[in-house]
């Protein structure tokens, strides 16, 4: 390949993928060596050097996989296997996956082209890829016992068809769903236009992530499969903020965001400082007529979305998930709420027998965001993140669009905090405090009532959060 990019380290793998015209007829009866990638970074865009041109793909702390060109096919190689996932510096999870990494690479293709995918399965059990939202013969659907015999472990099954309509897909297996995506196992997959297409916009940058969740105790390494709904890291690519990389753009790019929904629940996407357009699901691109300005769009379970829009606000601009228990970490979240709740009787009972034993959320969670307690190791903290005027008291599903006048075309590197203009932050106001107005028609003053109480009762309200579903 003419774009020799960093993370093909393997001289092997950078041979299979530079050399695909003079491999020999005999290495092309083999399978297409393993390409891997174990390193969490976001990747830059894999240029194309084979097959028709097209504007490659960012994936979100990940990488697109290499092919190489058989007869006209181009083939890729899957293999199914166990990895170690950095989810946020100084956390890792022990997970399932493909080439290394969790999510898998992201396959692009053009709409049209001819596609051979090995899959080999290093995994403990059997497997099967299924290749969500594509058209393609029903034997290649990947959902096993129905469409195909699993794949046993050990073994490699090779799916073969043709991309036939351009979108937003993915990839994941369709055998013990529940453990197998539950650990991980899932992809990212883009089938470009073949040509200029009425209903897809050229865009400068193209960015790619898959919602996946977990549900990973203190402490512990590997994810509970069992877990239904109650899960307690909430991720982009198996990342959790400040894990996640900034979507790094150049002021008035137009930029798309391509997202996929693999957990168990609905994610409100929401960014701040521009609108976007819904321009795409997984059924492809949405007709014009149907657009229309949001800065939140819910993307139900197993659902995608593309957005688009003009990123013509300089700034470093949240992106997250408005569920607000998304945007945290591990957590124990069977905890009352401590809000105004004066614990110091109780507090003095207890260390007693507990010398250590700290109260939380007596005036809210944010201390959580700045307190030094001690976490268990490899515990991701529960709301965290320095940014350039404290903790930003966020986890999960967070991260920013940086737009900026400077960003070179081409160009993700993180260019650091927004520096903002002068007069442009909010500021303490250090005048005079007048008495704010306040309501004063509270019980009974407009509507006067004959029976009202004598005594004034004072609802003290305790939120449950003991058997919280998301
Ligand atoms: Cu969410």
């Amino acid at each position: 390949m003419t774009n020799r990019r960093n993370f093909l380290t393997g001289a092997g793998a950078l041979t299979t993928a530079a050399c695909a015209a003079a491999v020999s007829r005999v290495a092309m009866a083999a399978l297409p060596e393993p390409i891997l990638q174990t390193k969490p970074d976001t990747m830059p865009p894999l240029v194309p050097s084979t097959g028709r041109p097209y504007n490659p793909v960012v994936t979100l702390n990940g990488w697109t996989l290499p092919w190489r060109m058989n007869n006209g096919v181009k083939e890729f190689h899957l293999v199914a296997e166990p990895v170690v996932r950095e989810m946020s510096p100084g956390f890792k999870a022990h997970l399932w996956g493909y080439n290394g990494q969790s999510p898998g690479p992201t396959i692009e293709v053009v709409e049209g082209d001819r596609v051979r995918i090995f899959v080999t399965n290093k995994l403990t059990e059997h497997t099967s890829v299924h290749w969500h939202g594509q058209r393609l013969p029903n034997g290649m659907d990947g959902v096993s016992g129905l469409t195909q015999p699993a794949i046993p472990a050990g073994k490699t099954f090779v799916y073969e068809f043709v991309a036939r309509r351009p979108g937003t897909f993915m990839y994941h297996p369709h055998a013990d769903e529940m453990t197998q995506m539950a650990m991980g196992m899932m992809g990212f997959w883009i089938t470009h236009p073949k040509a200029r297409h009425p209903l897809i916009d050229e865009v400068n940058r193209d960015f790619v992530f898959l919602l996946n969740a977990y549900d990973i105790d203190p402490g512990a390494y590997t994810p509970k499969i069992m877990t239904m709904l109650d899960f307690n890291l909430w991720s982009w690519n198996s990342r959790v903020f400040p894990g996640i990389d900034p979507l790094v753009v150049r002021k008035n790019d137009k930029v798309r965001i391509r997202i996929g929904n693999l957990t168990m629940t609905n994610h409100p996407m929401h960014l701040h400082g521009h609108e976007f357009l819904v321009t795409g699901t997984d059924g492809g691109p949405t007709p014009k007529s149907t657009r229309w300005p949001e800065v939140t769009t819910d993307v139900a379970v197993g659902q995608m979305r593309q957005i688009e829009f003009l990123a013509d606000e300089e700034g470093d601009w949240a992106f997250h998930c408005h569920k607000s228990h998304h945007t945290m970490n591990a957590m124990g979240h069977d905890v009352p709420t401590m809000i105004g709740v004066d614990h110091r009787k109780v507090v003095r009972d207890i260390t007693n027998v507990i010398p250590d034993y700290m109260v939380m959320g007596e005036r809210g969670m944010a201390d959580m965001g700045e307190m030094e307690m001690p976490l268990p190791d490899n515990t991701a903290p529960m709301m965290t993140g320095a940014g350039p005027f404290g903790s930003v008291e966020m986890g999960g599903m967070f991260s920013m669009v940086k737009v900026r006048k400077d960003q070179k075309p081409g160009d993700y590197k993180d260019p650091g905090w927004y520096k903002h203009p002068a007069g442009e932050v909010a500021y303490e106001w250090t005048g005079a405090l007048p008495n704010p107005a306040r309501f004063a028609a509270e019980g009974g003053k407009s509507m006067p009532v004959q029976n009202m109480p004598a005594k004034e009762v004072e609802v003290q309200v305790r939120k449950p959060m003991g058997n919280m579903k998301h």
